[in-house]
């Protein structure tokens, strides 16, 4: 008798486990990743007033009203709804224009980027304009899972989330639990501000455009990625003289793309066929000595002096 009590709760046991194991396996990759950036209202808020006040202090812009722009976006949709268009009042609240020569797009040579724009003072990113520069590194959705859901009634709520308040106009919270991966939305709203941030820089950029690819991966140009699938269509040959284009590679490597081979000899043909004209280089100096300030000691590194330390 109590050997089939134990079999029977054991059976039980192994039934739920699975349930529970298949019912993980159904959310967990819709719902597995952090959760909105603690204090994003705080954090979105302050780099806005930093910009405004510190960065470009001859800029005008709405702070109150971009974040009211950008928590409509957000909250009004399900979480994984958030499409380009949903930043629509967004970005009509956030007008900018970029001197010609400056532009730098870039993709998967994001830290090489930071330290290049660093220097290279006259050039312009997509953190440099007032959108880049606030939700740089953010995370954020709703709590709105299902589109189909009806939208409470909207109304103040008194409900604090970390010490957020939720304004008048929203219909939902911030989820500061979790969010969605990328890969489990067709709309997912970090992905779309981005999106539409990229197409409004690219289209945005004129005269001299430098772009920086990562020689040391596969497919340094993909077209799946922010640059291959949004700006480099949203260029306009009528307004870009030159496409610059500079293939870096780590300094132990791998060295697996350069000017005229892979992935960048593809995007050259491209450009090709639109119009552009273009210059590749892969063996920029400065680039070189970027990394060198991390490895002072590679090989790569050293100067005349150093091998020759007599003259
Ligand atoms: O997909 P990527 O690179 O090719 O996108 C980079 C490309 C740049 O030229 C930028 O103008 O797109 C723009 N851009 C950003 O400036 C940016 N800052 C931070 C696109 N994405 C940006 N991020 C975040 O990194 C964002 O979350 C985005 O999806 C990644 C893309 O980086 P990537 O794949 O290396």
């Amino acid at each position: 008798m109590e050997r089939v009590r134990m079999m029977v709760t054991n059976f039980i046991t192994s039934v739920a486990a699975c349930l529970l194991l298949l019912f993980m396996t159904r959310v967990a990759p819709l719902r597995a990743h952090l959760g909105t950036t603690p204090n994003i209202k705080h954090i979105v808020m302050g780099r806005c007033f930093n910009y405004v006040t510190l960065v470009k202090p001859d800029s005008r812009f709405d702070c109150e009203e971009i974040w009211r722009a950008f928590e409509e976006a957000v909250l009004r949709q399900a979480s994984c709804d958030v499409a380009c268009e949903h930043y629509r009042r967004l970005f009509r609240a956030m007008p900018q224009t970029g001197a010609c020569h400056r532009f730098l797009l870039w993709s998967k040579t994001r830290k090489l980027t930071q330290d290049y724009a660093a220097v290279a003072r006259h050039l312009w990113t997509l953190e440099d304009t007032l959108a880049g520069y606030m939700f740089n590194d953010l995370i954020w959705c709703s709590q709105q899972e299902d589109s189909r859901r009806p939208l409470p009634a909207t109304g103040w709520r008194g409900d604090q989330s970390q010490g957020q308040a939720v304004s008048a106009t929203s219909v939902s919270d911030f989820d500061f639990g979790s969010c969605p991966e990328w890969s489990a939305c067709l709309h997912h709203p970090v992905h779309s501000l981005w999106r539409q941030a990229s197409k409004n820089f690219a289209e945005m950029a004129c005269g001299n455009v430098t772009v920086l690819l990562n020689g040391s991966i596969e497919k340094a140009f993909n077209r799946n990625s922010m640059f291959g699938s949004v700006e480099l269509d949203g260029l306009n040959p009528q307004r870009v003289h030159y496409v610059n284009i500079k293939v870096a590679t780590n300094l132990d490597g791998p060295f697996i793309e350069s000017c005229g081979r892979g992935s960048v000899a593809d995007l050259i043909h491209i450009l090709q066929a639109r119009g552009f004209r273009w210059t590749c280089s892969d063996s920029d100096r400065i680039l070189t000595m970027l990394q060198c300030v991390h490895k002072p000691e590679h090989r790569a590194c050293r100067t005349c002096a150093d091998t020759h330390p007599g003259i």
